[in-house]
């Protein structure tokens, strides 16, 4: 569990950490790739996530995994479904989809990925995926009943499910170009009621909700859509999480 533990470990140091979710169906070129990269690198982000519902091809996979070889950072697999998987990258979130109505999504893709990954010698993360609010495209696939964004309670019985499950992380999801990220006071009540490290994305598009997010317990931020429409704007919502710690609001 090398990249685990360097997650793991930044987190127990009370640092925020930043995920730069690349979506290998929206990259055009090679240049653009590595421009973006190089910034989100430079800027302090902590890993690439690499990942998208619909059009991800495994060459596609593969082109961006290989273009990202040049960054010290994990590149870690972000799975919709078993048709992202390769070896290039260091580790996979080994996702089960806690809210979904069909249990393909909660054990089905995983049991047919499961000895690929092994095959693969790919590090898999197991984390909890939930779906809040918006939902986008990967709740409408994932068929999720996705929990209203002011019903703090399910969300936090949902992730006290996944900590006793023994899962290592709990990834909440507004859904990719979400018109509102999970609000900062939903974070905050689970805080108060589980230990298990937060990865917060969905619709996250401005350095203030990203710190206010981070401050009410977020561990991770995701940020997707912004990355590839405004590079500026995800360089300050990283640098703006590096100074932030949580306040338990
Ligand atoms: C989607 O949480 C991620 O899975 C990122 O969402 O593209 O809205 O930043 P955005």
């Amino acid at each position: 569990g090398k990249v685990k533990k360097y997650l793991i470990d930044k987190i127990s140091n009370n640092e925020k950490l930043h995920f730069s979710l690349l979506d290998p169906y929206k990259i055009n070129s090679k240049d653009e790739l590595k421009f973006i990269a190089k910034n989100l690198y430079d800027a302090g982000t902590d890993a690439f996530l690499i990942g998208g519902t619909l059009g991800v091809s495994k060459e596609k996979l593969d082109f961006v995994l290989s273009s990202l070889d040049d960054y010290e950072i994990p590149k870690i697999i972000f799975p919709s479904n078993i048709n992202l998987l390769s070896e290039k990258a260091d580790a996979l979130l080994f996702l089960s989809l806690l809210n979904s109505d069909d249990i393909y999504y909660i054990i089905g893709a995983q049991i047919v990925a499961a000895p690929i990954i092994k095959m693969l010698q790919l590090e898999a993360i197991p984390t909890a995926y939930v779906i809040v609010g918006h939902g986008g495209t990967a709740a409408h696939v994932g068929r999720a009943r996705v929990i209203p964004y002011d019903n703090f309670e399910l969300a936090a019985a949902y992730t006290l499910a996944a900590e006793y499950l023994g899962m290592n992380f709990v990834y909440l999801e507004a859904g990719s170009g979400a018109p509102e990220p999970i609000k900062p006071e939903m974070v905050s009540f689970i805080k108060k009621t589980t230990n298990i490290p937060l990865i917060i994305g969905g619709g996250i598009r401005s350095t203030e909700i990203a710190i206010k997010l981070a401050e009410s317990g977020a561990d991770i931020i995701v940020t997707g859509n912004i990355i590839e429409s405004d590079v500026e704007k995800a360089i300050k919502i990283i640098r703006g999480i590096k100074n932030t710690k949580y306040k338990g609001i």
